[in-house]
């Protein structure tokens, strides 16, 4: 066939105008990754200082301290230092890792189509927070005089809540992950429970400082505390808020409930310090020279 000129621009006028308007059915969208920027990297690092320098300072109180008295300075110091740990790990790219989630989006007249959504998780949080969260609860459960007992049930609670609270990060779907998280919830519940009651009811004993000093690092605590599972829901849970945001509110979070916490608590303790209790035995020397077996004593009889 002879092509005449101006027989091809018609073609393809009626060719385009035919197929037009293409329905626009997309199958699935490109994965969305969720990874820390700059803002986030840098705030890892601010923390892992100021944890380090707390560390610092709450060895140097102990020393300053008769070892009798050094129960709290020694807890606190060794909540700062594992968080120290943690966060020098997160900010150099450690104890970080993805978790994969697909959501499906049903359509009406179309099939369904599929969203991945991969999403940093910061799993050397939840390592840190399986150690340090029952330290602190330690703190103010000897600071009440809490029950061996109720610390127990507390403690328990705690590292429950904090694997619990693992295992919703790495959902791979939302009934999963939420599921998880409702079991962490009642967990928490059980602490809340053990701090408010408990330990309102130990502290009731002691003289009225400590009432009221329990009363007021308690009460902090516990509002802090409830702020993590709200983050929690709107980072790792929902995937509302972005990597940045959610490293800031953990680092401001985190520096109340460890350096903050523990300035408050050691500075008031040392305050007290005349009234406040003084630890004896095994503590402070040891098991002692009453009822210690030495070597050779079977020989001696
Ligand atoms: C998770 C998610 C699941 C539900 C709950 C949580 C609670 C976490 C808490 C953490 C406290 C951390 C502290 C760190 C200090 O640096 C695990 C977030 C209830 C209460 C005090």
């Amino acid at each position: 066939m002879i092509v005449e000129p101006g027989m091809l621009e018609a073609l393809k006028k009626t060719a385009t105008s035919s197929v037009a308007p293409i329905p626009t059915v997309v199958p699935g969208h490109d994965p969305i990754y969720q990874t820390a920027g700059d803002v986030g990297n840098r705030t890892l690092w601010v923390v892992t200082v100021i944890m380090g320098l707390s560390s610092l300072a709450f060895y140097g109180m102990a020393f300053r301290q008769p070892v009798q008295k050094r129960l709290f300075h020694i807890l606190t110091a060794f909540i700062t230092t594992f968080a120290f740990l943690s966060y020098f790990a997160m900010s150099t790219g450690d104890g970080i890792n993805y978790n994969k989630i697909t959501k499906v989006e049903t359509h009406k007249h179309v099939p369904d189509t599929y969203q991945t959504i991969y999403r940093e998780v910061y799993w050397a949080r939840y390592v840190d927070w399986s150690v340090t969260t029952p330290l602190l609860l330690l703190d103010l459960a000897l600071l009440a005089g809490l029950s061996g007992a109720n610390i127990l049930v507390a403690v328990v609670a705690d590292i429950i809540m904090v694997l619990t609270g693992l295992f919703a990060a790495y959902g791979s779907s939302d009934g999963q992950k939420w599921g998880w998280y409702a079991w962490a919830c009642i967990a928490f519940l059980t602490i809340v429970y053990q701090l408010a009651f408990n330990g309102r009811a130990a502290v009731a004993n002691k003289d009225s400082k400590t009432k009221a000093f329990y009363g007021a690092i308690a009460g902090f605590t516990l509002i802090l505390w409830t702020v993590y599972p709200i983050i929690w829901g709107v980072a790792d849970g929902g995937r509302v808020a972005g990597v940045d945001a959610e490293i800031i509110a953990y680092a401001v979070l985190d520096v109340l409930a460890k350096p903050v916490f523990g300035f408050w608590l050691l500075f008031t303790h040392d305050s007290m310090s005349s009234t406040s209790p003084s630890l004896e035995g095994f503590w402070a020397n040891g098991f002692g020279s009453q009822g210690q077996l030495r070597v050779g004593d079977d020989d001696e009889a």
